[in-house]
């Protein structure tokens, strides 16, 4: 059940950044199921955030953001990201992946806000976000698996969608099993255990026609030793 919504008005918590409060849905990791057969923790809630909630987060976020178009190097050559992205978090959370570094801004107030209802809701402690933004069913994300160092052995990652419906693609490494999850507006993904080091991922690329889709995942980056630029 959605818990009522308290309140709409900022929360001011002492050297904190303010936060938005989100009417968000109450559950237990216990309770859920997970959705891997062996090697890792998957778990998803259709409606973590509730309608008109997810419009508006999605709204805040397209707006309030600094999102970015970035140029990776494959084999030589320079080509454009095929989304747009961002990084959030503490200071001195910085991540490396795809031979970019990314240097955390400092949390907004809605980013802050979900990071705390992340939080509570997953009992887990998050201190940066990555921000994907894909403007139409031609952006994309290619098969990786998220096991970059500074996440951890285990990383638990919780992933917030917002805006058009798309296809999550899950394949196991050795066994090539597979596993299709449409992720649709308002939804989490919970990824933790040793689901990264035996499974990829992706996000392809469709062709119908598709509206903007959010993606936020929540992380923790445990090696902090980079400072920012
Ligand atoms: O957009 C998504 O749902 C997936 C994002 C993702 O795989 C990532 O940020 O590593």
């Amino acid at each position: 059940m959605h818990s009522e919504k308290i309140s709409t008005a900022w929360v001011c918590t002492f050297g904190l950044p303010r936060s938005w409060k989100w009417d968000t849905f109450d559950f237990q990791i216990s309770q859920l199921k997970n959705l891997v057969s062996q090697d890792g923790e998957l778990f998803y809630l259709a409606d973590f955030l509730s309608p008109p909630d997810a419009v508006e987060c999605f709204a805040r976020l397209r707006d309030e953001l600094d999102w970015q178009q970035e140029v990776a190097t494959v084999v030589g050559r320079r080509v454009p990201v095929p989304r747009l992205v961002c990084w959030y978090g503490d200071e001195g959370a910085v991540y490396q992946y795809s031979g970019l570094t990314h240097y955390p801004q400092a949390w907004t107030e809605t980013l802050f806000g979900l990071k705390q209802s992340m939080e509570n809701a997953s009992g887990h402690g998050f201190n940066s976000v990555l921000g994907n933004l894909y403007r139409d069913g031609r952006d994309s994300m290619g098969w990786h698996a998220d096991r970059e160092k500074v996440l951890g052995v285990k990383p638990f990652i919780a992933s917030l969608s917002l805006g058009a419906e798309r296809l999550f693609k899950m394949r196991h490494n050795k066994t090539g099993e597979t596993l299709d999850i449409p992720l649709a507006s308002g939804s989490l993904l919970l990824m933790g255990g040793s689901l990264q080091h035996h499974w990829r991922h992706c996000v392809p690329k469709s062709r119908q026609p598709l509206s903007a889709r959010i993606n936020l995942t929540f992380r923790n980056i445990i090696n902090q030793g980079l400072s920012n630029r």
